[in-house]
């Protein structure tokens, strides 16, 4: 081949097939920028043209002629990306393709790019662009080295920021230090660290650069790296930064990175309790939350007003019918402000998919139904239909109006049981609101409303109703009831 001479890229996130299905929500699509992407085109010249189309939040433009291609490849979007990349080279352009999918299946990925990368792309990418201008690129990378030292800062100006509500949206660390069966994450990181972060310093930097007040951490485990966490954290105190995140069970209950976080900021946390349990967490490999507390999960971080979104698994082994009562019924009870449930689905490339596979109960192997919201398996205790229904069911019943209300009476003060309430309603109930919002291109006029709805619940960033963790103070059926009692009443009626 000879030398290639670039001129114009295109960085393409395809949108997943959620996008023409009857669950596609505009807003859940337009949270956050493509930080992959953005993080590959750090590496291309700056004199090049190079553009960033993310789908999910604009139509492509696919009658150009970029001279190189590059396409995130997710399970969920992985047909419409082959189409993309098959466009694209019958054009001539030089098409390369990675991402999650590409890593866990490379031979399907391959007839439809000129070149495929397995894991992430911070070592591979770069030595892939000097082999391309030499005239020598390969047909695959595989990524080895893995580090965060010395990574070029994010083009985040090739990111068009009002087109989302979320767009400092950050990663900070790149994998996660646990293995959970059904996870991506040993398959996406084999050959190499299976967690790493950035230095400290450029972390602060990348946050120092970020316009606004909000944040969003994209990591898997924020709190995965105690000390790099803790120094962190020191380090954002006095940035005046409100910012959400994810972490584990066994991370919360093991020391104070918790209290580091709400003192720098913390308003959220994504946190995957997964099962209430023990023996279907043991199946999944998921022993770090194993013996653990939950109730002390949510007190702690309700003692210190951090929201919670609590992350549910169906259709583990050991599940029966009656899971998903018991599952939403602990969620409002503990005052989880919102919830995430997934049915189980084993992705390829997981321990839990060779586990089935050799069980022979995948049963289908349409990547698009691969969205956690279908059975692409046969679970055991439970009929597939009885699982999907049982998941459509979780979430109707948890963000019923009556529940919210309920799970929202379960904090220590007022502010929280407010702030819970505008959260749930405002991501759930508001769905032609945030559409109109999204078509009429004013989603950056709402973060000042989330921000608002982020702010501590009181000044020092604890709780100012009773001692930490004193659930005997139940604001809701007393003081809020009667401070908002019209509006209560109003919501539960249109149930
Ligand atoms: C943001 C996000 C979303 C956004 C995605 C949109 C967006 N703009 O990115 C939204 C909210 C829409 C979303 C939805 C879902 N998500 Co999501 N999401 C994430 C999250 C938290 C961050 C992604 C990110 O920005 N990472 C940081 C960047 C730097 O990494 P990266 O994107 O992987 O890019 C790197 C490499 O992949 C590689 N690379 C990528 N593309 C290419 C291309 C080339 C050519 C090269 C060289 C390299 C390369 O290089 C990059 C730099 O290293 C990840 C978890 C995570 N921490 O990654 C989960 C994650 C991707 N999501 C996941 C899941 C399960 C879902 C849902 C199914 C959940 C649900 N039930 O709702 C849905 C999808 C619905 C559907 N229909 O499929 C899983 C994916 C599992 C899998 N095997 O596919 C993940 C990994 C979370 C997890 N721990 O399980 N998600
Ligand atoms: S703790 Fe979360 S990110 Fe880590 S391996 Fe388990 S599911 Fe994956």
């Amino acid at each position: 081949m000879k030398p290639r001479v670039l001129k114009r890229v295109k960085l393409i996130l395809p949108a997943l097939t959620e996008a023409t299905s009857p669950y596609w929500r505009p807003i859940k699509y337009s949270l956050f920028p493509p930080l992959g992407l953005a993080t590959l085109a750090a590496y291309l010249n700056t004199d090049l043209s190079i553009s960033i189309q993310d789908e999910h939040v604009e139509k492509l433009d696919l009658d150009d002629d970029p001279d190189l291609i590059i396409i995130q490849v997710y399970i969920t979007n992985a047909y419409r990306a082959y189409q993309i990349a098959d466009h694209y080279r019958a054009r001539g352009a030089y098409v390369a393709l990675g991402g999650l999918h590409v890593t866990s299946l490379p031979d399907e990925a391959a007839p439809h790019a000129d070149t495929i990368f397995i894991g992430p792309g911070e070592d591979i990418f770069p030595r892939f662009l000097l082999d391309l201008a030499a005239g020598t690129p390969l047909r695959r990378y595989e990524s080895s080295v893995r580090t965060l030292q010395g990574v070029p800062p994010i083009r985040r100006d090739l990111i068009k920021r009002h087109s989302y509500l979320v767009p400092n949206s950050i990663v900070v660390s790149r994998g996660c230090p646990h293995h959970c069966t059904f996870c991506y994450k040993d398959a996406f990181f084999a050959g190499g660290r299976g967690f790493y972060t950035q230095v400290v310093d450029d972390a602060l930097a990348e946050i120092a650069r970020l316009p606004g007040r909000h944040l969003y951490f994209l990591d898997d485990h924020l709190f995965g790296n105690t000390r790099f966490a803790r120094d962190l954290f020191r380090g954002m105190r006095g940035m005046n930064r409100v910012f959400q995140g994810a972490a584990t069970v066994d991370s919360i209950l093991r020391d104070d990175i918790v209290e580091e976080a709400a003192a720098a900021g913390l308003r959220s946390l994504f946190v995957g309790f997964e099962t209430l349990s023990p023996d279907s967490l043991a199946g999944a490999g998921k022993r770090q939350n194993l013996g653990r507390d939950y109730r002390e999960v949510v007190r702690r971080l309700d003692s210190l007003g951090i929201m919670i979104n609590g992350s549910f698994v169906f259709g583990l082994d050991g599940d029966n019918r009656d899971v998903f009562a018991r599952t939403v019924d602990w969620a409002i009870d503990s005052g989880i402000t919102t919830a995430t449930f997934h049915i189980l689905t084993p992705y390829p490339g997981t321990a839990l998919f060779t586990e089935m596979a050799a069980q022979d109960r995948i049963v289908n192997q349409n990547w698009d139904l691969y969205d956690t919201r279908h059975v692409v398996y046969r679970p055991s205790g439970l009929t597939p239909d009885e699982l999907k229904r049982g998941y459509d069911w979780a979430y109707e019943a948890f963000y019923r109006w009556g529940s919210i209300a309920r799970a929202s009476s379960h904090h220590q003060s007022i502010k929280h049981c407010l702030k819970h309430f505008f959260y749930s309603t405002g991501w759930k109930k508001f769905e032609p609101a945030w559409d109109l919002v999204i078509r009429v291109k004013q989603l950056s006029q709402m973060r000042p409303l989330l921000e608002a709805i982020l702010s501590p619940v009181n000044n020092s960033g604890t709780n100012a109703a009773g001692a930490p963790g004193d659930h005997s103070t139940r604001m809701w059926p007393t003081t809020l009831s009667r401070n908002t009692g019209d509006l209560k009443i109003a919501l539960l009626n249109q149930e």
